[in-house]
C-alpha cells in the first residue's frame, strides 16, 4: 500500500462517511473537470467526497427550456428563473436523505476564510448553487438558500469558479484526502493562522542564490526557530491584518525582535529608531 493512503492521523475531521456535494451550474462538465483532477480527484476516488452536478435546463420547461428572463423595473442583462432551479434543488436534495445545506456562490456573501472552510468540512452535504447573468431571483434566494458565499471582492462571470474553489478547499479536509507530505495542519491559516514560511530544495547552490545556512544545519531546533521567526515576518510585512502583536507569546515576540535587530527595520513597517 502506499504510505499516502493511509489515513491521516493529523487531519481534524472525523470520518463519518463521504461528504455529498451537489452543484447546480448551467455548466456542469466545468465542475465535472474541476473536480476530477488533482487532491479532489483522488478524494472522490478514495471515495471520501462524492458530487453530482445538476443542469437547471434539464428541469426548465417548454420547447426552449428557458432559464432566465429580463428583469423588472428594466435594465442590462438577465436573472435567473425561479421554477427551474427550484426543481432542481428539489430533484438534488431528493438523491439523498441525508440534510444539505445550501450555499449561494455571490459576491454579496460572506467572505470564505479558513475557518468557514473547516466548518463546511464537517458537514455531511453540500448544494453549491452557480448564478450566470446579472444573478438569481431573490425569492428563489430567500425561501431555499442557506446562506451566501463570496470567495472575494471581484467579480466573476458566474458561479462556477467560486464553487470550484470552495470544493477544493472542503473536498481537501476530509480524513484521508492529503498525504503525509500534503498535510493541512503545516497550511497558512491552519492552526497558528500565520502566513507559511520559504522553501527550498536542491541545489544548495544557484545563480539565483544560496538556500539559508540553518536549513543545512542539521539542527532541527534552529530550523523550528527560523521558520517561525520567516512566518512572523512574512505575516506582519505581508498580511498585517493577520497579525496582533500585542498578543504574540515570548517566544515569537523574541523572534521578532531578533529579527529587528539583525535586519534594522520593522517587518512591513518603519525602521527601527
Ligand atoms: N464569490 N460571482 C455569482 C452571479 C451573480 C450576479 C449578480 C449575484 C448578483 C462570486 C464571488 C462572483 C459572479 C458569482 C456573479 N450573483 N461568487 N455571479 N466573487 O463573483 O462567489
Amino acid at each position: 500500500m502506499r504510505s499516502d493512503a493511509l489515513p491521516n492521523p493529523q487531519s481534524r475531521i472525523p470520518n463519518s462517511g463521504p461528504i455529498r456535494f451537489d452543484v447546480v451550474s448551467l455548466f456542469p462538465e466545468f465542475i465535472a473537470r474541476a473536480a476530477d483532477v488533482g487532491v479532489v480527484g483522488r478524494a472522490r476516488e478514495r471515495g471520501l467526497v462524492t458530487l453530482q452536478a445538476w443542469n437547471p435546463r434539464d428541469y426548465a420547461e417548454g420547447n426552449y427550456r428557458r432559464v432566465d428572463d429580463r428583469p423588472f423595473g428594466g435594465g442590462p442583462g438577465m436573472v435567473m428563473l425561479i421554477d427551474p432551479l427550484r426543481a432542481t434543488l428539489a430533484a438534488a436534495r431528493a438523491a439523498d436523505p441525508a440534510p444539505a445545506r445550501v450555499i449561494y456562490m455571490s459576491p454579496q456573501g460572506q467572505r470564505l476564510t479558513q475557518a468557514r472552510v473547516r466548518e463546511l468540512a464537517a458537514l455531511p452535504r453540500l448544494i453549491l448553487l452557480c448564478g450566470r447573468y446579472e444573478g438569481v431571483d431573490e425569492r428563489l434566494l430567500q425561501a431555499e438558500v442557506d446562506e451566501e458565499l463570496s470567495i472575494g471582492d471581484y467579480v466573476l462571470s458566474g458561479g462556477e469558479l467560486a464553487a470550484a474553489v470552495v470544493l477544493d478547499a472542503v473536498a481537501r479536509l476530509q480524513d484521508g484526502a492529503l498525504g503525509d507530505a500534503e498535510s493541512a495542519v503545516q497550511d497558512s491559516f491552519e492552526g497558528d493562522g500565520l502566513l507559511d514560511c520559504p522553501h527550498y530544495t536542491r541545489p544548495v547552490s544557484h545563480a539565483l542564490g544560496q538556500v539559508p545556512e540553518v536549513l543545512l544545519s542539521g539542527n532541527h531546533a534552529e530550523i523550528a526557530k527560523w521558520r517561525r521567526q520567516q512566518a512572523l515576518v512574512r505575516t506582519l510585512e505581508r498580511r498585517p491584518d493577520l497579525i496582533d502583536e500585542s498578543t504574540l507569546g515570548k517566544a515569537d515576540r523574541r523572534l521578532l525582535a531578533d529579527w529587528r535587530s539583525a535586519n534594522g527595520a520593522d517587518p512591513g513597517g518603519t525602521p527601527a529608531a
